[in-house]
């Protein structure tokens, strides 16, 4: 097994053209140019709001303070900025800094995977960070604008733990937030919600460790109910045993609706996939279908899969621009339904 956010040293993609690049690659170029070079982003939640479109990613920075360690202590973020688009191919905006992590009251280091939601006039940023006993926990600011600066809660959300929140609002007007990652996202030490700094890593015949999700209360800060495991069935209903690793669970959970089912997608982590399931409600269970996304450069692989007018796009990264792992860069692709409801597998490279 890969030793987790180990750094890549794909230098020679640094700066090349796309021939060197496909040279490099196995003879084949990426789909998608990274939708910002100025700055290095990841993680990239999308939303339309108001008809416009906003990418809520990681901003990813090189700490040189900061070594790197098997848990993904480089990846040392310390601020968002989020990117909008007056439309899908339009010009890019950085609208700067949204958030810091001085201004999180609560956080001691390491901003990673944020998403957002809005409800009645106010805009919500769902981040983690590791608090200062280096526990992650999930964090909640809010902001009048879709691109904030947004104003951070003074303690994480109550109840809430590890890595990579991700919110869905259901048509009814419910909210739901799913969150969790394992290995440096600390999932394996959350037994039955109780803490156990010792949690380790399944053994390869056990179950495989399951994401988390509750839904909100009606304020969008707080669980309004215990949080519970989503259940991610194999073809014949079992659960994935943690030796599946090209199936499991991992971390970068995401859930969009398409004609009335609910698609629960996320990471494999160390065998890199991209993989979705299917349920009939925000709850669950939801049954594996395959693949979104083929592995992509780097170690993580980490989307949001929105509707864009009548078109779907799936928002990714790799480290085309960098050949470094914890310095990656977003991009977008269209994303295909197809008419059984399965999802045309996307490879990044051709
Ligand atoms: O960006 C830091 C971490 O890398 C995210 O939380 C994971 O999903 C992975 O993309």
């Amino acid at each position: 097994m890969k030793r987790a956010y180990t750094t890549l040293f794909l230098t020679a993609l640094m700066g090349c053209s796309l021939t060197t690049f496909a040279q490099t690659n196995g003879g084949k170029n990426p789909i998608s140019q990274p939708l910002v070079s100025h700055i290095y982003t990841a993680d990239p939640s999308a939303h339309v709001f108001n008809g416009k479109i906003y990418i809520y990613p990681s901003h990813d920075i090189d700490a040189k303070d900061v070594k790197e360690d098997d848990e993904g202590g480089h990846f040392a973020m310390r601020d968002y900025h989020i990117l909008s688009m007056d439309k899908m191919g339009g010009k890019v905006k950085d609208n700067g800094i949204a958030l810091s992590l001085e201004n999180v009251p609560w956080a001691g280091r390491q901003l990673w995977a944020p998403d957002a939601a809005y409800k009645n006039g106010t805009y919500y940023l769902y981040f983690p960070a590791k608090d200062k006993q280096d526990v992650f926990r999930i964090g909640v600011a809010t902001s009048k604008s879709p691109t904030g600066p947004f104003k951070a809660e003074p303690e994480p959300i109550k109840g809430s733990y590890s890595i990579d929140p991700t919110v869905f609002q259901d048509t009814d007007g419910k909210a739901y937030l799913y969150f969790g990652g394992i290995w440096g996202g600390q999932l394996q030490r959350w037994d039955n919600n109780q803490y156990n700094p010792k949690g380790a890593l399944k053994q390869k015949n056990e179950v495989a460790y399951l994401p988390r999700m509750a839904r909100l209360s009606d304020d969008m800060k707080s669980f309004a109910e215990p949080v519970r495991e989503v259940q991610i069935l194999d073809e014949n209903g079992k659960p994935f045993l943690e030796k599946d690793n090209d199936k499991r669970f991992f971390e970068a959970a995401w859930l969009h609706q398409y004609n009335g089912k609910y698609y629960f997608s996320y990471s494999t982590g160390d065998s890199h996939n991209l993989c979705y399931a299917i349920g009939d409600n925000p709850y669950g269970p939801f049954t594996y279908k395959g693949l979104v996304l083929k592995p992509v450069l780097g170690w993580t692989n980490h989307h949001s899969i929105v509707q864009v007018d009548k078109k779907w796009y799936l928002f990714y990264h790799d480290v085309q621009l960098s050949g470094k792992t914890h310095l990656r860069n977003v991009k977008v692709t269209e994303l295909t339904h197809n008419p059984d409801g399965t999802i045309k597998t996307i490879d990044a490279y051709k």
